[in-house]
């Protein structure tokens, strides 16, 4: 979906907008007709209730005044006082993307939250029910409510279609030359498995789990043999990096909070997300002021009862520290036992094999109505021979 396709959309969303305000008011208009002489007096109102007295409606009107008070320094207080705590400038390319939009989300947002949650309640304060007072009766203004919904309904349709072209441009197809790495999620691990100099993971299937191939790779395709796993998702700073997701029991997700990285695990359904580091760990430690600082990959879906445990290194370094560990790495296939491995695996193949013959043959047995009748015709000509 090209960006005309989301403007197109846009300017039609905004045209149903106010063709649903023409008929709102409209419709008001009619009811405006049956709705004079409805003006009440704070007296008739309080003689219906059985006099409760002013009191009563003084003392929530000023606990509404402190309670709007209260919240609002509160969310502003925890707001600075937990500052330490937020992430720091973002460490990749799409990241700052984000984070301008996030900026100007809150540039559009927080004044009016702040102001019309302070109106909500000053308003229950100031118009409380007092004796001598009469309320005004305001049904309604046009031109007022044309305003607060065609601004909003704007600013609203300029975030969405900002939002939506930062995520066609942060989905797009990676570039070619782009690392390739699989990160397989499963309770309570991440499995890192990079698809070595050939750039090209081999392929797996839940077919061939077992204790050793622990990922399921299928070890007669050939770009499995220069595969490795690691235990750290070590990365090169300023190279596109893509990262194939997947899950072999329940959801997870795919999280590193400094690179805004985010993505599903879904069993079943593989995902992508692919970005360039743009801060070394080296980097950040200086950033941050602290040597012992890590980038940190996590799993942020609740997935069960270690889901806090899910966790790995990341680490970013030089070409040259990087091109140093890819070195430092053993493809699995050696540490499985290189040629003796591939030997039991095609002995392993082969059982598989017979084992899907055999379930084959067992269920077109089972239900074909024809072996059925061979059974009873079986049985039959048993039981006539016992005779
Ligand atoms: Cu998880």
């Amino acid at each position: 979906m090209g960006t005309t396709t989301i403007g197109i959309i846009c300017i039609i969303l905004v045209l149903i907008i106010l063709f649903q305000i023409a008929k709102a008011s409209e419709l008001t208009s009619i009811i405006k007709g049956e709705e004079e002489d409805q003006n009440v007096t704070a007296d008739q109102l309080v003689g219906e209730r059985g006099s409760p007295g002013e009191h009563q409606g003084n003392g929530n009107a000023i606990m509404s005044l402190i309670f709007v008070i209260g919240f609002l320094v509160l969310t502003v207080w925890s707001a600075w006082y937990y500052r330490g705590l937020y992430l720091p400038e973002p460490s990749s390319v799409h990241g700052m993307w984000i984070r301008t939009m996030f900026f100007w989300t809150m540039v559009a947002t927080v004044p009016i939250f702040l102001i019309t949650n302070f109106v909500l309640f000053y308003f229950a304060y100031k118009y409380r029910a007092r004796k001598g007072h009469k309320a005004y009766h305001y049904a309604e203004n046009n031109r007022l409510e044309v305003v607060w919904t065609v601004i909003p309904a704007i600013v609203m349709v300029l975030l969405v279609f900002e939002g939506m072209r930062s995520w066609l441009k942060i989905t797009a197809p990676a570039p070619e030359e782009a690392i390739v790495i699989e990160a397989t999620a499963q309770q309570f691990n991440w499995t890192l498995r990079y698809s070595g100099a050939d750039n090209d993971l081999g392929k797996k299937s839940v077919k061939y789990i077992d204790g050793e191939n622990t990922l399921g790779q299928n070890w007669t395709d050939k770009p499995n043999y220069d595969d490795f796993t690691a235990d750290t998702l070590f990365l090169p700073i300023g190279r596109p990096v893509q990262i194939k997701i997947n899950s072999i029991d329940v959801l997870h997700s795919f999280y590193l909070p400094h690179f805004r990285v985010k993505m599903d695990a879904v069993p079943g359904i593989p995902t992508q997300f692919w970005f360039i580091p743009t801060k070394t760990t080296e980097d950040l430690r200086k950033m941050e002021d602290n040597p012992n600082f890590n980038y940190e990959l996590a799993c942020a879906e609740l997935c069960g009862q270690a889901h806090f445990n899910m966790r790995k290194p990341v680490y970013v370094g030089t070409e040259a520290e990087y091109n140093a560990w890819l070195k430092r790495q053993k493809p699995t296939i050696e540490k499985l036992g290189g040629n003796e491995y591939l030997k039991k695996f095609e002995h392993k193949l082969e059982e598989i094999k017979k084992k899907e013959l055999e379930h084959k043959l067992d269920h077109h047995h089972g239900h074909g109505d024809d072996g059925h009748h061979a059974d009873k015709k079986e049985i039959k000509s048993k039981d006539l021979a016992r005779l």
